[in-house]
């Protein structure tokens, strides 16, 4: 029973490992120019949690099947000096290798978020509410226009609080449901909630930044590849959660600009 037992947890472990080994659910490819070093970054990770983690099964399956069977009555063996030493050592050790990732890990992280954006990056505002992301522009001007949240107002689709009578940046401003982007041209993404946390994740760019109520966060990226691809809300925000999704549309800059004027023309 005991040897039974033993093998069966080798081939589970052994199994578990095989749909990661053959990258079965892999991410999208990249399209990101930060992008590669968070995915080295998560495939290093994967590797040293695997094989400790298959180490770790088969040494248990290997005693399962080495000392099951024994009767009652059979003497006790204790490891020489107690197990005080293992508990230690497999402390230092563990802790050494989580550190190691974390610290190795803090590097591709940084390289994102603690740089700040390029001087000519495409600022461009998100907001989020429930349950939708709204993007803003500055129009031909290159200003935005001064947010006024008790302007706020769904109905009128005024949804960042604009006042285009007094306020002349305000006037030019494009509001659009969707992103658009110019490809290989770095964004800086403003966000800002207007109810709950929320946040921005889109898998392709290998980004995920919560929205949070009363803080002004960014993030900065450069798409390198024209396509569309999804923007889903991945912090759970009420009711209508499962639904708050919008796109992401790298475009060549020729029809980045063409985009641009025709949403102007709206
Ligand atoms: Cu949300």
């Amino acid at each position: 029973m005991g040897k039974l037992f033993a093998v069966t947890i080798a081939i589970i472990a052994i199994l578990s490992a095989v749909p990661i080994v053959m990258n079965y659910w892999g991410p999208p490819p990249d399209i990101s120019t930060h992008g590669r070093a968070i995915d080295d970054q998560i495939h290093e990770t994967m590797w040293e949690a695997g094989l400790s983690f298959l180490a770790s099964q088969l040494i248990l399956a290997l005693f399962i099947w080495q000392y099951a069977g024994r009767g009652k009555s059979d003497k006790v063996k204790n490891f020489p000096g107690g197990a005080k030493g293992l508990v230690i050592a497999a402390l230092i050790f563990v802790g050494t290798e989580i550190l190691a990732l974390g610290a190795i890990g803090q590097k591709a992280w940084a390289t994102v978020y603690f740089t700040p954006p390029e001087k000519d990056a495409l600022t461009i505002q998100s907001q989020a509410g429930q349950f939708a992301f709204y993007f803003r522009y500055p129009g031909p001007d290159g200003k935005f226009g001064a947010p006024h949240p008790d302007k706020i107002d769904e109905g009128n689709q005024n949804f960042f609080g604009l006042d285009p009578e007094n306020d002349v940046d305000a006037r030019d401003d494009i509001v659009a449901g969707e992103l658009a982007v110019p490809v290989n041209r770095q964004i800086n993404l403003t966000l800002h909630s207007k109810d709950v946390g929320h946040s921005f994740y889109v898998r392709e760019l290998r980004i995920q930044q919560d929205y949070v109520p009363g803080l002004d966060l960014a993030v900065h990226f450069t798409a390198t590849k024209t396509g569309q691809y999804e923007i889903v809300c991945t912090q759970l925000c009420g009711l209508g959660h499962y639904n708050m999704k919008a796109y992401l549309t790298v475009l060549s800059q020729e029809d980045f600009d063409k985009w641009l004027k025709d949403k102007s023309a709206q």
